[in-house]
């Protein structure tokens, strides 16, 4: 985990610098005494996100030695994704049992992160190394692979593109047929980048999504880029549910038959089916 914080913020800080254009058009924006020149304000967010709260239903067992990256339910299974170098792996999932029914394991050097599933193959981003798996979901044979440009964190699907993130506030929108980028939108709250997008769950129109190193979960309007609500996952894991490994939560899924939302974290003992309520 501290390498990853590393990782990010060195890539935060060459980003930066790639990025000069962009902060010197930001220095002059906020240094302009003319703000109704800036084209992108007529899009801007006036009203604040919502802000929910979230009540546990059920507890699922899920195991402490997975270092949860990606997670989505299908057909009665949960599918998740670890991390960590010789330890990554794509799982299918008992609920009920957290037995890990199916699993294939990635080469040491790659870092497993975020998963998506469509049109019955199962895509697996890599953190750094720019590559994406994709496999058959039924056998989890290995049907092809993808190179991508800078890193892979969180992944969903709408059933028709690929919604990838990558540590930072971007959201990129991929073919799922080629990998290539359809669009880039970034994620603004009332007009304030909101970064460290991690795992991804497309639920009824919108991208929700974890922040690395926050109890927080964003729901994204996948137009606009705007949130429009922030979900307090605070004190979901209980004291007594704390272990020594127990790291960040990361890990949402969906269940469109029953609406179901499920949520965990790293290395954590459960998965959590959770209902979401507006904080009073
Ligand atoms: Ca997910």
């Amino acid at each position: 985990m501290e390498r990853k914080i590393g990782f990010g913020l060195l890539a935060a800080a060459l980003l930066a610098v790639a990025c000069g254009g962009r902060t010197a058009r930001s220095g002059t924006a906020a240094a302009a005494s003319q703000p109704a020149a800036r084209p992108a304000e007529a899009k801007e967010q006036t009203v604040p996100p919502v802000q929910y709260v979230y009540e546990v239903v059920a507890e699922y067992p899920h195991d402490t030695e997975a270092y949860t990256q990606g997670l989505y339910w299908a057909d009665g299974f949960f599918y998740e994704g670890t991390g960590g170098n010789g330890r990554s792996e794509l799982r299918k999932v008992d609920p009920a049992s957290g037995r890990v029914l199916q699993r294939v394991r990635l080469e040491r050097q790659y870092f497993g992160e975020g998963i998506a599933r469509y049109n019955g193959r199962i895509y697996q981003l890599t953190w750094v190394m720019g590559k994406a798996y994709v496999y058959d979901e039924q056998t989890f044979r290995l049907v092809r692979t993808f190179v991508y440009d800078g890193e892979g964190w969180g992944l969903t699907t709408d059933g028709e593109k690929l919604y990838m993130s990558d540590g930072s506030e971007r959201i990129v929108v991929r073919d799922p047929e080629t990998f290539g980028i359809v669009r880039t939108f970034e994620v603004t709250a009332q007009g304030r980048p909101v970064d460290q997008l991690n795992e991804l769950e497309w639920i009824d129109g919108l991208i929700w999504a974890n922040r690395y190193l926050y109890d927080e979960v964003v729901m994204i309007d996948p137009q606009s880029g705007h949130v429009v609500g922030v979900i307090d996952f605070s004190d979901l894991q209980k004291p007594e549910d704390m272990l020594p490994q127990t790291d960040v939560l990361n890990g949402i899924a969906y269940d469109a038959g029953t609406g179901s939302i499920y949520v965990t974290g790293k290395n954590w003992n459960k998965i959590y089916r959770v209902k979401i309520v507006k904080k009073p």
